[in-house]
């Protein structure tokens, strides 16, 4: 039984959702960010952290790959090209992607009022907007970033749409629309949509 602890509102909602795609049995425990109980397990606060046995894990991706990994599903094995190819689209999705989703919350409500700067919004959406036409172009027709199979880096590319979309920043009609949709319509992100609408 895996322990997920972070409230499904953050970036916690993936490994949920990953859990979900594995068909897994799992607790949440919903702490919110800088919770001071976090730092035993994280020392910068943050979540989200899985607990597996005796041992914690930090940071989304890594954990979100650690299970499909572990599970042999939704990855391709370590040292083959089309891992490469699959960590690049993993890479693009948090430098490319989540970068300027996160950098734009930080200054909008994460930041002390002091520190944050408006300004900043703006190469975000320029650089996100970039990311975009930058992943029409790498997807072409394929229903994933890997082709057919649906794989890590889909789930947080899936993720980051969802972000976006909260925050009122539209998507790219065409193939890349439809991608959003085609991932954010799966059982397991349905079912994980629910949870973290309860919490
Ligand atoms: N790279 C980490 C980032 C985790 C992260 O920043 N989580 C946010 C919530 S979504 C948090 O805990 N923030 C607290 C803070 O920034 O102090 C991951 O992907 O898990």
């Amino acid at each position: 039984m895996y322990k997920l602890v972070g409230s499904p509102k953050t970036r916690a909602f993936r490994v949920l959702w990953m859990l979900e795609e594995l068909g897994l049995a799992y607790t949440v425990v919903p702490t919110a960010p800088r919770d001071p109980s976090l730092v035993a397990l994280n020392p910068s606060g943050k979540v989200p952290i899985l607990i597996d046995g005796e041992d914690a894990i930090i940071d989304s991706v890594a954990i979100c790959q650690y299970l499909a990994d572990k599970h042999g599903r939704f990855t391709s094995p370590a040292g083959t090209i089309k891992r490469a190819q699959q960590d690049s689209f993993t890479q693009f999705a948090t430098d490319d992607v989540e970068s300027c989703l996160w950098t734009t919350a930080k200054h909008t409500f994460v930041l002390p009022k002091e520190l944050r700067t408006e300004d900043v919004q703006k190469a975000c959406r320029y650089d996100f907007d970039r990311a975009m036409s930058a992943l029409s172009q790498r997807l072409g027709d394929n229903d994933y970033v890997m082709g057919d199979a649906f794989t890590v880096p889909d789930l947080l590319l899936g993720h980051c749409g969802g972000w976006a979309r909260s925050i009122g920043w539209p998507l790219p009609e065409g193939n890349v629309t439809a991608y959003f949709d085609r991932v954010r319509s799966r059982p397991a992100y349905v079912k994980a949509k629910a949870i973290r609408e309860a919490a």
